[in-house]
């Protein structure tokens, strides 16, 4: 811990309270918003990142934060991506609650009747926000029973994923949606989109396009697909047995995250007194699957896999570097992960100052566009926590520096070109500022 009295006009002190200025800002009463203006609802892995932010600025209000997302969980154990405020204009934001129609088309799935909620999930960052946040105060954690309430939730979570989301049969969970992803308009996703046949643009109002630049969004005929996509799981009750997804990927990142969580759950079970062993055992076989069935020695990274063309997805995105996060990779996978994040597809160390979204040599590169090309800041808090996990301190440690300083120069931007810095998206966005406070806490 760095003495801030001492510091009060370095610039790791300026970024540290601008970032903490952003997340009392951006916390409305029970929970955080990703953004004011773009995104005025809760969002489910924004959330987790929150959380750990949040944790060292005021522990409790991190419990909360995970603890109001968990309340609208289903009954079927999905943590739905979009927790909506009721006081929100439905204009706000599309695909509203009326889009969704949870408490009513999503009733067979047991989800909640008093909070609209989205149908869709998204990247499993939840149990390792909650050992996070815990350690952060365990005294006020175990006053409140925080663990002992979220483990059976966070349990119920994992299991809906290994479980009714195992669409390929070979243990890992696939994602039924772009937005399950986190990572929408990736150019990983355009193969298996090609198969959708796009909704009309002039039957939906995108509100998006009123707080961002287009250029820095996706497409209409993105949306258009989007929108087919999800009604279609709305129309079948958000049945995973019944909707014959015409959509279904697994995603490298989505099951690292999903492993990283399991290996958290180990540690809060062990916290509660419990046997951590099935949760250990889960983690090294989706670990052996994840390898198996995503590692490409040839690319040097993890793919995603289409489930339904049963090929893997020749798109080098940074969601194929994310299982660096994990301990118990093969050693020749971690050293070719490296390889690759420093290498021409990513640059990291050479040509740019945080890793871009998408592979810099790739066709649909564009430094703009979203998850097409501009580098995030939560993904890039991985990849550091991957670097420093698996020795590589000297790459982690400008990482670090970089993510910290891009933040504050960017006033905590939704994403940032990967080259010039260049601030992207909206700003005084959350998890920017979160993954910034935890960094320099
Ligand atoms: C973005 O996704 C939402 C849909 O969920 C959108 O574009 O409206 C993504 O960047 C996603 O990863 C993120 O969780 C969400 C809120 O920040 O915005």
């Amino acid at each position: 811990h760095v003495d801030r009295a001492d510091q009060s006009t370095s610039p790791h002190t300026t970024a540290y309270n601008g970032a903490r200025r952003v997340l009392t800002g951006n916390w409305v009463g029970a929970s955080t918003v990703p953004s004011r203006s773009l995104y005025p609802h809760q969002w489910s892995w924004d959330s987790a990142f929150v959380a750990i932010g949040l944790r060292h600025l005021w522990p409790l209000r991190a419990q909360r934060e995970l603890e109001t997302l968990l309340a609208a969980q289903w009954q079927d154990g999905r943590v739905p991506h979009i927790v909506f405020n009721p006081s929100v204009p439905l204009a706000a934001y599309f695909p509203s609650p009326d889009f969704w129609r949870s408490s009513s088309e999503g009733a067979g799935c047991g989800a909640p009747a008093g909070t609209e909620t989205s149908g869709l999930v998204q990247p499993p960052v939840h149990a390792v926000a909650a050992w996070l946040t815990h350690r952060a105060d365990p005294v006020a954690s175990h006053q409140r029973g925080f663990l002992r309430r979220v483990y059976p939730r966070l349990v119920a979570w994992q299991r809906y994923l290994t479980g009714a989301r195992d669409l390929g049969g070979h243990g890992l969970a696939s994602i039924v949606h772009p937005w399950e992803s986190g990572m929408d308009n990736s150019p990983c996703w355009d193969p298996p989109l090609a198969r959708i046949d796009p909704v009309g643009s002039d039957t939906f109002h995108r509100a998006d396009l009123h707080h961002s630049r287009p250029a820095d969004r996706p497409t209409d005929l993105d949306y258009g697909r989007y929108v087919r996509l999800a009604e279609n799981y709305r129309d079948h009750g958000y049945l995973d047995r019944d909707c014959g997804h015409p959509f279904a990927v697994e995603d490298p990142a989505v099951n690292a995250l999903l492993i990283l969580s399991e290996h958290a759950l180990a540690e809060i079970a062990g916290a509660l007194g419990r046997d951590p062993s099935d949760h250990l055992v889960r983690a090294e076989e989706l670990t052996t699957a994840l390898v198996k069935r995503l590692w490409h020695a040839e690319s040097g990274q993890f793919l995603a896999h289409d489930v339904i063309a049963d090929e893997p997805i020749a798109e080098h995105s940074a969601a194929g570097l994310i299982p660096l996060v994990l301990p118990g990779l093969p050693e020749e996978t971690v050293r070719a992960l490296v390889a690759t994040a420093t290498g021409p597809r990513f640059g990291l160390g050479v040509s740019t100052r945080m890793v871009p979204s998408y592979d810099l040599t790739g066709h649909a590169f564009d430094p703009a566009r979203y998850w097409r090309g501009p580098a995030w800041f939560n993904v890039n808090w991985l990849v550091e926590r991957g670097l420093r996990r698996h020795g590589e301190l000297a790459l982690a440690n400008e990482l670090r520096a970089n993510l910290t300083r891009l933040a504050a120069s960017s006033r905590y931007a939704e994403y940032v070109d990967p080259v010039t810095g260049e601030a992207r998206g909206t700003r005084d966005f959350s998890w920017t500022a979160a993954v910034t406070i935890d960094l320099l806490a």
